[in-house]
């Protein structure tokens, strides 16, 4: 397994929505959501043409890189491979993360989101890094969910199995907490970040409740 796979911590995974930014560049809010802590970013781009996917794709490689931060990107295979990203997240409608893993390669990060207790366990048998389980709670962020697992579902899925679990859907500084005793490893947001006043010091919220739920 790669250091990268090995390594890395989904603790405070930053998941992108230009919409939510206020006006604000995505690399801006980036940058100030990173130097607050963020450990992984993915760039999720739903209705954007491909070039442009690819430019803003490099250009977060770009800041990404030097800081030490991987970054995924939602979806698209080619997009990831054009730019050079970490790894790609996918959900149970695209390409099949076996799919993914083949042409990405043995070094890259490949996240699943899973809706019911049968996707992960058809998960397990996968060569993914992580499960981004789908959505803990409701969200008007993404509206097209299954139901929400909620706390006592992210709990069940804690003891169900040993993968590593990236909590999605309705997460902030006021839950975060919650969401990580209840078993999950990385807390995945967009609005709590995106649309945050300061998305630097939301960060930095999130990134303490991770430290004070792992004792460090
Ligand atoms: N997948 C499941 S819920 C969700 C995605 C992309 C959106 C989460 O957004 P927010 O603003 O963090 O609730
Ligand atoms: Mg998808």
């Amino acid at each position: 397994m790669s250091a990268l796979r090995r390594n890395t911590d989904y603790g405070v995974y930053l998941v992108t929505d230009r919409t939510l930014c206020r006006g604000r560049a995505l690399a801006d809010v980036v940058a100030a959501a990173v130097a607050g802590g963020v450990t992984v970013v993915q760039l999720r781009e739903k209705h954007v043409d491909t070039r442009e996917f690819v430019e803003l794709a490099r250009a977060l490689k770009g800041l990404l890189a030097p800081r030490d931060v991987p970054l995924l990107i939602n979806d698209r295979v080619d997009v990831a491979l054009a730019c050079g990203a970490d790894g790609v997240h996918v959900g149970q409608g695209d390409m099949h993360p076996a799919d993914v893993r083949a042409l990405l390669g043995h070094t890259a990060l490949v996240g699943l989101s899973v809706e019911t207790m049968e996707q992960v366990r058809e998960a397990e048998a996968l060569d993914v890094d992580y499960l981004g389980v789908s959505p803990v709670f409701a969200t008007s962020t993404k509206t097209d969910t299954a139901p929400p697992w909620g706390l006592d579902g992210l709990a069940r899925l804690r003891v169900a199995t040993e993968c590593t679990l990236v909590a999605i859907g309705g997460i902030g500084a006021a839950n975060a907490e919650q969401v990580l005793r209840a078993g999950a490893d990385g807390l995945a947001v967009v609005s709590a970040l995106c649309a945050a006043d300061d998305p630097q010091r939301a960060a930095e919220e999130l990134r303490g409740a991770v430290r004070s739920v792992r004792g460090w």
